[in-house]
């Protein structure tokens, strides 16, 4: 899947509406639309990469930074007292969205999330 397909690529245009959290000029952060827990984020490079191997490093303090920042707000808003950081690569590994991407997800003692 190309760019012009990607729908992550389609929410950093503004075409995709968004519960936006957080975004800098390099990352964008927004609730996932299936969350599996309260608060459940996504973190994405603005730019189309399609998976984790793809990422130029370059980019990677700018995605840390951003699941930092939005990683606290979450735990904070939701009052959590952990968090899950998540990320899939190909079909194989659960990936459905081609364009890399963070799940942040809060977690409380006794939740009863298995990931
Ligand atoms: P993954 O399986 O790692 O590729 O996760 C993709 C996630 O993206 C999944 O949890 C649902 C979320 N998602 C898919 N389409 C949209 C969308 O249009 N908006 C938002 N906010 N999240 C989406």
């Amino acid at each position: 899947m190309d760019a012009a397909d990607c729908i992550f690529c389609k929410i950093v245009k503004g075409e995709i509406p968004c519960a936006k959290l957080y975004e800098d000029e390099l990352t964008l952060a927004f609730l996932d639309i299936a969350p599996v827990a309260p608060g459940h984020a996504l973190v994405i490079p603005k730019a189309h990469h399609p998976d984790l191997f793809a990422l130029p490093v370059e980019l990677g303090a700018a995605l840390l930074a951003a699941q930092q920042r939005v990683g606290r707000a979450v735990m904070a808003a939701m009052g959590a007292t952990g968090l899950n950081v998540q990320q899939n690569n190909a079909q194989s590994a659960g990936q459905m969205v081609f364009h890399a991407h963070y799940h942040l997800i809060p977690r409380r003692e006794g939740d009863g999330l298995a990931l």
